[in-house]
């Protein structure tokens, strides 16, 4: 299409004109952007028909993941990079007088996740095709992803996103492949040559359609596809109201729940799970028997991963195919099901473990739960056999117990492959949590640590610092990032780490400038920047974070010599709408950092900032721009986390909880190069164990502590007078669950290591150099590379 930096900006303005019957001149940044993505488009098109051809002809094996989430960020530049025609692109739009970042910016997040696990579901598309295998995802193409935040007053308000609103250039709607899903209805059951069969009539259709995008991996010609299905109305019933119906038939599709650990609205989020599943499993079955004919080898062609419970109802789903659409035997379609079927666990956390009222899910898709019962009945029938007369253990392992569909046990035992995210959290999950089902299957238990993609997280995000990686050590690691490691010769090398000093201080410039444009406030970029980015819950412990920013402020009212490398705390997150503890945090933050800025006395030693809307466009800006990582959850709680990953590999130095894959970074790094604190998790649940601990001991005892404990309902805050006392509270009245007074004395002696340390300037280098070769690890290449060898047997 264009080989060099003129054909680009003639086929550019070409295709701008066509497209919008203007001249070039007359353009709109939009309208530039829109381009673009065409020309992008176009530009792969090729490749990406090559791509499905090539695994037709080879017969390869595929894998689908099925994900609620997919937060895939901005896509322009990342496929510009992966494609390889950056500098080309950005050369020719300079040329024509147009900045390329001018055209990124106006690009609107795909913003289809909550956190962790839809980032998580986005990073592993990238390394998959950058990896050349064939893996696919699924999902649900929400009209408005996670809501926009606004803070008003140190409030979080929430407004619903738009990111559809310019449309959206990077998909193709593909309705002629459109599957129908049906919802409530009745089963009749009669017996046909000698077998019984089914049939699911007086349904609610429900059509799902296709939107696919290319997932384009980098230095490649591979383009795979991430499948984003939408809710339209199918056939219009007669004894419903039409407009209602079609109302009801697109909130499917409407809304991405904003929750990332329990959910509301029970019938509509069940009703998108099943949407996905059925859509998905519908047109990977519609696919297969177009190449195959018969099912009766589907499990040695496809593998079909879920991410987390959400998309668990696969199983019965699949089981309903092969059982009542292909006429297979229950021991047949039970055996392909369970060789196709495997499952991620994200979390621990009870509240968050997916269980489905029966007068809910029976009513809505009563085959699905027939199933459901069949697959539970047998279940119990083998527990009997193994536990004879164990009715405890029996009914704890119960698929269906207690009027409750448990989502977790469904996907235990309908898969062959169970993963934890993290080396602890899966032991956890092994011998905690999930114990009895390990004792049961423990062939099917493994640990698969997550992972980002450097490409995003490094390459793209922080140019600077890719180029003096690159200078150093070669571009070996930009393929192989396990090649980081090389880096390690350098970590005493005076002249790179000045060069590496010089890269952060840029991006804190950047940031520094960012945060005044949106909040107005001044940082001083030679502060340390010290951040915590990540979604707002209790376990995260972002309250231990600003306790110690109360103290320290404290501190500096009270003695004047008291002396403190000046520090700017940045915090970034969201709040799920009806959380309302987590929103009174933000509020403190807000609070607190509205005390602490206007105070001239303290002189500008300690900043703080909230920066509303986090999100991945954002984050790309925050983690190149980061001295100090907080990952301070209560340990045991974080499953693995992954902003700990990001900001290790743009060279900052973590403090943090030995939890989730913080552990596994200190095992690389070692003490030296990060400050541990904290209880361990062993200790943390010793003491859920024994009924807790005295959270008013420590109040008591720790002056410090009780006198930021205080403030929070002394009118320290004239602003928020009543608001924090639910706060207080839970330090106090509810012997604080998640620990944040027992880990105060330490977390703060860890704080004064850090900035102590950061005052050692070459030391500081030295630590960051460390941390940033030892990030290869922790690129999803590696993680993917695990999960194709040892879970889905593809290559
Ligand atoms: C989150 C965990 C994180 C983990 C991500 C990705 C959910 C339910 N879980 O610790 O809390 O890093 O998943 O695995 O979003």
């Amino acid at each position: 299409m264009f080989t060099n930096k003129e054909e680009f900006k003639q086929t550019f303005l070409k295709r701008l004109e066509m497209m919008y019957g203007k001249r070039f001149w007359e353009s709109t940044v939009l309208d530039q952007y829109n381009t673009l993505g065409h020309m992008i488009r176009e530009y792969i098109s090729k490749h990406w028909i090559q791509t499905n051809e090539r695994y037709r002809a080879e017969h390869k094996k595929q894998v689908y993941y099925l994900s609620i989430e997919f937060l895939l960020g901005r896509l322009l530049g990342s496929n510009l990079m992966n494609l390889g025609i950056r500098d080309v692109v950005e050369e020719g739009l300079k040329e024509l007088g147009i900045e390329l970042s001018h055209i990124e910016e106006v690009e609107i997040d795909a913003g289809l996740g909550n956190g962790g696990l839809g980032r998580l579901a986005a990073c592993f598309l990238d390394s998959l095709a950058s990896l050349d295998l064939p893996g696919h995802g699924q999902g649900i193409r929400y009209k408005h992803g996670l809501f926009d935040q606004k803070i008003v007053n140190g409030y979080q308000v929430e407004l619903p996103e738009q990111w559809l609103r310019h449309g959206n250039v990077w998909e193709v709607k593909k309705e002629d492949l459109a599957v129908e899903v049906n919802f409530w209805g009745k089963v009749e059951c009669y017996e046909q040559n000698g077998r019984l069969t089914f049939r699911h009539y007086d349904t609610e259709k429900v059509m799902a359609v296709p939107y696919d995008m290319p997932v384009i991996g980098y230095d490649t010609t591979t383009v795979n596809t991430l499948r984003l299905w939408s809710a339209e109305p199918a056939k219009f019933p007669l004894h419903k109201h039409v407009m209602q119906y079609k109302r009801e038939t697109e909130a499917i599709s409407e809304f991405l729940y904003p929750d990332d650990t329990n959910d509301e609205g029970k019938i509509l989020r069940l009703k998108q799970q099943y949407f996905l599943v059925a859509a998905s499993i519908g047109s990977i079955v519609r696919d297969y028997r177009q190449r195959y004919g018969h099912l009766h080898h589907f499990h040695r062609h496809v593998a079909i991963h879920v991410n987390d419970t959400h998309p668990v109802l696969a199983i019965p789903e699949l089981m309903r195919i092969l059982l009542d659409e292909e006429g297979m035997g229950w021991d047949e379609a039970w055996h392909i099901t369970t060789n196709t079927i495997s499952y991620t666990n994200h979390t621990t956390l009870s509240e968050a473990l997916e269980k489905w009222p029966i007068y809910i899910f029976q009513p809505l898709l009563p085959r699905i739960y027939m199933i459901v019962q069949e697959i539970n009945e047998r279940f119990c029938r083998d527990l009997w056999n193994r536990y004879p007369g164990d009715w405890k253990r029996i009914e704890e392992m119960a698929i269906i117990a207690h009027g409750l569909v448990k989502m977790a046990h469904l996907a235990i035992v309908g898969s062959y492959s169970v993963n934890g995210v993290a080396k602890i959290h899966s032991e956890i999950l092994k011998h905690r949590e999930m114990k009895w089902f390990y004792e049961y299957f423990p062939e099917k238990f493994n640990n698969k640590t997550n992972g980002i993609t450097h490409r995003r997280w490094l390459l793209k995000a922080n140019d600077q610092l890719s180029t003096l990686i690159s200078e150093a050590i070669g571009t070996e690691w930009i393929k192989q990032p396990d090649q980081l490691i090389q880096l390690k010769k350098y970590t005493t090398d005076r002249s790179f780490q000045e060069q590496l000093a010089k890269v952060k201080h840029f991006h804190k410039q950047q940031l520094a400038t960012y945060i005044q444009e949106k909040t107005g406030v001044i940082v001083d970029d030679s502060s340390i920047f010290d951040v915590q980015v990540k979604r707002l819950h209790a376990y995260k412990r972002q309250l231990l974070n600003v306790l110690h920013i109360m103290h320290l402020y404290n501190r500096l009212k009270e003695d004047e010599h008291f002396a403190m490398h000046p520090r700017t705390f940045i915090f970034g997150a969201k709040a799920s709408p009806g959380y309302h503890y987590a929103k009174r945090i933000i509020k403190l933050i807000n609070s607190v950092a509205q005390k602490v800025n206007g105070d001239e006395q303290i002189n500008g030693r300690l900043k703080v900032i909230f920066l509303e809307n986090y999100r991945v466009s954002l984050a790309e800006k925050i983690f190149p721009a980061a001295d100090v990582s907080e990952q301070i959850s209560t340990a045991s709680k974080e499953a693995s986390g992954t902003g700990n990953m990001k900001f290790m590999m743009n060279g900052a130095i973590t403090i943090g909880t030995l939890d989730g894959a913080n552990i596994e970074i200190l095992e690389r790094v070692g003490h030296d190069n990060m400050f541990i604190f904290g209880l361990t998790a062993e200790e943390v649940l010793h003491y859920y164990a024994n009924g807790g601990y005295h959270s008013y001991e420590y109040y008591h005892h720790d002056q410090r502590i009780h006198q930021v404990v205080n403030q929070l309902v002394n009118g320290f805050f004239p602003d928020a007078y009543d608001h924090f006392e639910p706060i207080y509270d839970s330090l106090l009245a509810h012997n604080d669950q998640y620990f944040v007074l027992r880990d105060f004395a330490s977390y703060a002696d860890a704080q004064q290591r850090v900035g102590t340390t950061y005052e050692n300037r070459n030391k500081w280098l030295e630590m960051s150099v460390v941390n940033i070769a030892c990030s290869g690890y922790f690129s999803s290449d590696r993680t993917i590379e695990e999960y194709a060898h040892d879970i889905w047997r593809i290559h």
